[in-house]
């Protein structure tokens, strides 16, 4: 079992990270094209040209051409896993007394097989040539360039206030029922499209960071916080005529979240955005973006307690209990509780977990934070009310929540669920200690969905749905569609919905991924994600009926992915 789990982990890790290769995969050939899904190992928002070479004269001799040629290939595909500083995530630390005391032939053997932990087979596959492969054994034994730090002078020389609050609307300018928009990730256009969830119309297509990533909503409803990999945030009015940007701002150099303050009192004041490079997090006034304060995350590992340079901060979430917000470090595998009350001078609760942390999402009291440590199989679960970690549940294997989904279970009460990405688990842990105790904070029941490779998982109060896809499977019957379990009967089993075939597409990946819900509970809206010069498309189906009920399609919709409903986002409904 563990051997298969693995076999597919590593067919995952393939298809995504390796842009032209052809794979095999238990007798079948398939064909990882460069629309493939790109996962751990996708370019990293850093220009190389930024970093500083390291040249020493302990390495092995080469030019600085040569240098150059791997350092990029570098960070175009294994900065993801292996850190820009190599200190090691997903994949292994390459650090110089590694690399130095392995040797050259050594190295090449392992960058040209790869590995059966997960490392792509970049020399067999044809991915990487003979030359780039020696090459890339000389420069792992040189020290790593650093890419430059991101401090208050290089935020406030990239932040833009387009329209200041005393030129914005003073009321709501346009007739659209803001409460049901869609802000859709156009992944690789570096933009969004507003999509009017009642009519299905797109409002407009709004020029975002590079591979922009993910949308928050502010408390109230009116601000949209879009962040890119490339680091840069847009903040876009809906209360405008066509909504549109009205301030931007870069806090750093790559990174994937952002969130803004909902704690009562604090509703809209504050904007919090974490970054992969440099390791912190940035505070920003709420309206403006403008930046207060920033704070390292450079710091200790949980278990071993040892020093960690490059801690990336993953998922963030606005606490409901306090005037906080939760911040997942990724390597050094702990949660900060930041207290924004008084930013002047102020406190952060670090709760060890375990590594690495990733996504995450409140459980549907919006007490209890449960987030994915992937590489250690584990949901932690923090208290937000006593600022404590509450357990540590196993969830097997890498499980991959995105923000998780919430519903009562017939048999053990209300539960939180998560899927994962190395294997068909659907893992349901209780989340009630008051009324359901012996089954609070316990894997009480596993499924088993289409396979691994599976992002997001969602379900809505109002339904009796629970949706699992599988973008990331290398198997395209499975990522071409959606499983969906009846809530009130589990044990009947998944449906498969084929919503690919729905969207009537031509050639492409067309992954279905991440489910989301409209504002009434009775949509939920798929991407079918194809490559940038493929076409893509949004289907919508009848939540009650699982029949189709809309395909979007317009040219301008190029690779979407994530799409955040403003009344579900605002509300953590999911
Ligand atoms: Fe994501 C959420 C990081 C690859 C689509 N992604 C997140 C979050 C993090 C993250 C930390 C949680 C943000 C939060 O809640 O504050 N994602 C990363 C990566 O590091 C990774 C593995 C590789 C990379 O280089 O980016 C990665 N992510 C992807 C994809 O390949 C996806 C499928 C397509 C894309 O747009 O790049 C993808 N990630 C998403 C989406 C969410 C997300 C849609 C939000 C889901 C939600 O419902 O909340």
């Amino acid at each position: 079992m563990l051997e298969r789990n693995l076999t597919l982990f590593r067919a995952i890790i393939i298809t995504v990270t390796t842009l032209t290769l052809t794979i095999t995969i238990t007798g079948h050939t398939k064909p990882a094209s460069e629309e493939g899904a790109a996962y751990e190992g996708s370019p990293s928002g850093i220009d190389p040209a930024d970093t500083k070479n390291m040249i020493t004269s302990e390495g092995p001799a080469m030019t600085v051409t040569a240098f150059n040629d791997s350092k990029k290939i570098f960070f175009e595909r294994c900065a993801g896993c292996h850190g820009v500083l190599r200190k090691g995530a997903t994949g292994k630390p390459l650090t110089t007394d590694i690399t130095r005391a392995r040797g050259s032939a050594a190295l090449k053997a392992f960058i040209t097989y790869g590995s059966p932990a997960g490392m792509p087979n970049w020399g067999t596959s044809g991915a990487l040539t003979e030359k780039e492969i020696d090459n890339m054994a000389n420069y792992l034994q040189h020290e790593p360039p650093v890419p430059p730090e991101w401090g208050l002078k290089e935020m406030k020389d990239s932040w833009k206030l387009i329209v200041p609050v005393a030129k914005r609307p003073k009321k709501k300018m346009n007739n659209y029922n803001i409460d049901n928009i869609f802000s859709v990730t156009l992944r690789d256009a570096g933009q969004i499209a507003l999509i009017d969830g009642d009519t299905k119309n797109i409002i407009n297509i709004i020029d975002t960071g590079y591979a922009v990533h993910i949308s928050r909503m502010s408390s109230s409803g009116r601000y949209l916080y879009v962040i890119g990999r490339d680091a840069r945030i847009n903040m876009i009015d809906l209360w405008m005529k066509t909504p549109d940007n009205v301030a931007t701002i870069k806090v750093g150099l790559e990174a994937r979240s952002v969130e803004t303050s909902k704690y009562k009192g604090y509703e809209d004041k504050y904007a919090i955005a974490g970054t992969y490079w440099p390791p912190q997090y940035t505070i920003m006034d709420g309206y403006t973006l403008e930046p207060l304060t920033i704070s390292s995350t450079r710091g200790m590992t949980v278990g071993t307690q040892e020093y960690h340079p490059e801690p990336r901060v993953a998922a963030i979430l606005a606490s409901h209990e306090n005037p906080e917000f939760m911040v997942n470090v990724k390597e050094t595998g702990k949660v900060l509780l930041v207290n924004y009350k008084d930013i002047e001078n102020m406190t952060v609760t670090t709760i060890p977990t375990a590594q690495y942390l990733h996504d995450g999402g409140w459980d549907s009291t919006h007490r209890y934070y449960m987030t994915a440590a992937n590489k250690s199989n584990k949901i932690a679960v923090i208290d937000s009310k006593e600022r404590k970690l509450e357990a540590l549940v196993d969830a097997t294997e890498i499980p991959h929540p995105g923000r998780g989904a919430n519903f009562i279970h017939p048999e053990y009460g209300p539960v939180w669920a998560t899927s994962a990405l190395g294997n068909d688990n659907i893992t349901l842990i209780g989340t009630d200690p008051k009324k359901h105790k012996k089954n609070a904070w316990k894997p009480v029941e596993v499924l088993h969905g289409q396979g691994g490779g599976s992002l997001f998982i969602k379900t809505h109060p109002k339904s009796k749905n629970l949706w699992i896809d599988t973008p990331l499977n290398p198997d395209t019957a499975a990522s071409q569609s959606i499983a969906v379990f009846d809530i009130s009967n589990l044990k009947k089993g998944y449906e498969v919905l084929p919503i690919a075939e729905w969207a009537g597409l031509g050639a492409g990946p067309k992954r279905v991924v991440q489910p989301e819900y409209n504002k009434a509970g009775d949509e939920v809206w798929f991407s079918v994600w194809s490559g940038s010069s493929e076409e893509s498309a949004l289907v919508v189906v009848d939540d009650k009926t699982r029949k189709l009920k809309k395909v979007i399609r317009d040219k301008r919709l190029i690779t979407p992915t994530g799409k955040f409903n403003v009344h579900n986002t605002v509300h953590d409904i999911y």
